[in-house]
């Protein structure tokens, strides 16, 4: 039996209100050009909860006119960097003010725990702010050394108006990650929210312009991809673009890109990420961590620990006691106290990871438990478990982005890094060992751009983020992200001006 706690009950009541749906542009809420609006849902129902300003291509081409004004004229690039970084700071000190409400509507819209929104993602949404703004007033070139009688220095600059298009998942961290560092660099944006959470973004928004940000440095369209995110990637006047979400629109939007005017990109994409328990792991931490990596966010997260490798001599134990923690775990309401899994994100996400769930049970792998929706309303999914999976089995292969973990027995060390390395991603990577010389083989061996070591999900401000393979192009976080947001400019003057 899985212990529900209230998906059967009627909804709780979000302590919260929507004010804002309409889109940001140049400082104003205003209404799409074209008048047009889509619904946004709550996921424990599948009911609208409110109609979203929905922009298109008239719309980015105002908010990309209103960001490159910002830019070229406005006050933000010629602000001193300190007074930027207190606009950062004041604004961070609002979310914070804020952060229940925040938190609140974040839940509704996208079905995650309460708790974790307001105990974990807020808090680290503003942890966020307060590490860019330290950044701010810190960005500086070089002075380099030349070949001759030249004094060389470097500049480093914003480069200009900022394309950023946001997935679901973690909307108000995402929008942390993007706009944290290209404001502190001095940019202005245009930042694209999906379609399936638009209303965190708006309200934070709000927030910044009551801190003292200009109009225009900070616009947010919400809409499709397809049509708002299309033209923000092909805008031949944004600067730069960065994007987070599956690897199959990445490609669309680094090929928009490179057709429009070139500008550079960061992706940041999906996974498959490895979780190796070594032979030598305390095997009840090892359960509870290995489940903690894969079913995190309802499973959503893009370096899910989506392959538990365990080895041979343990793995008996260790799939029993994994079957009994996922059958444990708490799914319901997200604002219910105490749940830990709210709803999928939509009917989309919802029908899909049930695909992928047929195809475990189609294969040759075992179902250990759940398996089937949870409860007749809304998204809910049963915490599910395979064992005896296969590399080749599509459930070992896709990103499923859904609470279904997947169990595989290896051997010994070089087989299991044989094969966590065999996929097309390259996002991240869990390794659950007490011998400090396999945590330093495998963390070397894999080709991740996070491995975790005995830990999993650690996303201080400070650590860079990003894949390698088909995971990503660039890092995000950390001091890794201002590179995203700088030209670098060499100036070069002769030592001794020529007598003219
Ligand atoms: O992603 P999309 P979807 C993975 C996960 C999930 C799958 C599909 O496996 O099941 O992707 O999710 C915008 N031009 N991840 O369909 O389409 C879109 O509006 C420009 C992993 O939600 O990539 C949204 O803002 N933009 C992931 C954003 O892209 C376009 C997080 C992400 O949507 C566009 C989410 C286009 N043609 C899903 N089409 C992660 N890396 O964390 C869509 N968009």
């Amino acid at each position: 039996r899985f212990s529900t706690a209230a998906v059967l009950e009627e909804p709780i009541t979000p302590p919260v209100q929507i004010n804002y749906t309409q889109l940001l542009i140049n400082g104003q809420f205003v209404d799409a050009a074209s008048g047009k609006t889509f619904p946004t849902f709550d996921p424990r129902t599948g009911e609208e909860i409110a109609q979203i300003a929905e922009g298109e291509a008239e719309d980015v081409n105002r908010a990309v006119s209103a960001a490159r004004k910002a830019f070229d004229e406005g006050p933000w690039p010629k602000m001193t960097p300190y007074e930027r970084s207190r606009i950062l700071l004041r604004f961070a000190d609002l979310v914070e003010k804020h952060s229940n409400e925040l938190a609140a509507l974040e839940t509704w819209n996208n079905g995650k725990p309460y708790e974790q929104a307001a105990k974990s993602e807020l808090p680290l949404f503003v942890r966020l702010f307060h590490y860019y703004a330290g950044w701010a007033d810190k960005i500086h070139g070089l002075t380099v050394p030349a070949d001759g009688p030249y004094h060389v220095q470097t500049l480093h600059e914003p480069i200009g108006v900022a394309g950023q298009i946001i997935p679901w998942n973690f909307p108000l961290v995402m929008f942390a990650w993007k706009v944290g560092p290209a404001l502190a660099c001095g940019n202005t944006i245009v930042l694209k929210t999906a379609e399936q959470t638009p209303l965190t973004a708006l309200y934070v928004a709000k927030l910044f312009h009551e801190a003292g940000l200009p109009p225009g440095v900070l616009n947010i369209v919400s809409g499709f991809g397809p049509t708002a995110g299309a033209s923000l990637a092909s805008h031949m006047d944004v600067d730069k673009l960065a994007f987070t979400g599956s690897t199959d629109t990445g490609k669309i939007v680094l090929e928009l890109a490179a057709k429009s005017n070139l500008k550079p990109v960061t992706l940041e994409l999906g996974g498959k990420s490895p979780f190796i328990v070594c032979e030598d792991a305390d095997i009840d931490k090892a359960v509870e961590l290995a489940h903690f990596a894969l079913f995190f966010n309802q499973g959503q997260c893009c370096c899910a620990g989506s392959r538990t490798f365990v080895h041979e001599r343990i793995y008996d134990e260790f799939l029993e006691k994994s079957k009994a923690r996922a059958m444990k775990r708490i799914v319901g309401d997200p604002f219910k106290k105490g749940v830990e899994q709210g709803p999928q994100i939509d009917s989309e996400q919802f029908e899909k990871v049930l695909r992928y769930i047929r195809a475990g049970r189609e294969s040759s792998a075992t179902l250990e438990c759940g398996g089937d929706r949870l409860g007749s309303k809304g998204y809910y999914i049963q915490p599910t478990v395979f064992s005896n999976v296969q590399d080749d089995m599509l459930i070992a292969k896709d990103e499923i982005f859904g609470p279904v973990q997947s169990i595989l027995k290896y051997k010994d060390l070089d087989e299991v890094i044989h094969r966590a390395n065999a996929t097309r991603y390259g996002l991240a990577a869990g390794v659950f060992t007490k011998n400090v010389n396999t945590a330093n083989t495998l963390s070397r061996a894999l080709r991740v751009g996070t491995v975790w070591v005995n830990c999993f999900d650690v996303f201080d401000a400070g650590i860079p983020f990003g894949g390698y393979k088909m995971s990503g192009i660039g890092r995000e976080k950390g001091i890794y992200s201002l590179n995203n947001y700088l030209q670098v400019k060499a100036v070069v003057t002769p030592l001794k001006n020529p007598a003219w």
